[in-house]
C-alpha cells in the first residue's frame, strides 16, 4: 500500500496564514482520503505496489480502463499533497537558497519576477486545480497550471513546488479572497525543502 507522508509540524504551526482547522481537515480528511481511496482501488485488483507513485501514473494504460480515471485522480491527489505538505513550514526559509536560487535567477531573471509570474499563473486557475513550478526534461524550470488533481508527472515534468488552489485549501479562513491565500503562500513556503526537491529532481531521469 502507498503510505502517508507525516506532517512535520502541528496543524496550527502555519497560522496566521493557514489556520488549524483548514490544516486538520486538509491533511486528515482530504489528503488521507485520496490515499485510502487509491489503496482500496489498487487492492481490489491485487496490485503489487511495485512502482513508486510517480511512476505508476506514467503507466496508467496498464490498468483496467474503467479504473484509470479514479486511479489517476487519487494518485495525483496523493502526489500533489505529498509535495504541498512537505514544502510548507513555519521556519521562515522563505527566500530561495543554493541551487534553486541559481535556477530561479537563470530561468526567471530574479526571485521577484518568478514570484510575480507564479502568482499571476495561480490567479488564472479556474475551478479546482494547482499551480506548479516544474522541472522539464531539458532541465528548465517552468510554471504550469493543472486541473483537479492532475499531476505534472503525467507530462514527464517533475513538480518542484506547488500551490493547492482547491477551495478546501483556503476557504475556511479566506472565503473568496483567494489572492490573499496565494500571496501568503510565499510566507510559509520553505525554500530549504524546495531546494532539496530540486536537487533530487535534477538527478532523476524524466519520462
Ligand atoms: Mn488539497
Amino acid at each position: 500500500m502507498y503510505k502517508v507522508v507525516d506532517l512535520a509540524y502541528n496543524y496550527n504551526a502555519l497560522e496566521p496564514y493557514i489556520d488549524e482547522r483548514t490544516m486538520y481537515f486538509h491533511y486528515e480528511k482530504h489528503y488521507k482520503g485520496y490515499l485510502n481511496k487509491l489503496n482500496s482501488i489498487l487492492n481490489s485488483i491485487n496490485y503489487d505496489y511495485k512502482d513508486p507513485l510517480e511512476v505508476l501514473v506514467t503507466k496508467i494504460d496498464e490498468f483496467p480502463i474503467e479504473l484509470r480515471g479514479d486511479i489517476l485522480f487519487n494518485a495525483g491527489g496523493v502526489l500533489n499533497h505529498d509535495l504541498y505538505f512537505s514544502e510548507l513550514s513555519p521556519k521562515k526559509n522563505t527566500m530561495p537558497v543554493d541551487e534553486i536560487k541559481k535556477a530561479i535567477d537563470s530561468n526567471f531573471g530574479s526571485f521577484e519576477n518568478f514570484k510575480k509570474k507564479f502568482i499571476e499563473s495561480a490567479s488564472h486557475v479556474v475551478g479546482s486545480g494547482w499551480t506548479f513550478l516544474v522541472l522539464t526534461p531539458a532541465k528548465k524550470l517552468e510554471i504550469i497550471n493543472t486541473s483537479n488533481q492532475e499531476t505534472p508527472y503525467i507530462y514527464g515534468l517533475i513538480p518542484i513546488m506547488g500551490i493547492d488552489l482547491w477551495e478546501h485549501a483556503y476557504y475556511l479562513l479566506y472565503q473568496n479572497r483567494r489572492n490573499e491565500y496565494i500571496d501568503n503562500f510565499f510566507n510559509i513556503i520553505d525554500f530549504n525543502v524546495v531546494n532539496e526537491i530540486y536537487k533530487k529532481a535534477l538527478k532523476e531521469k524524466t519520462a
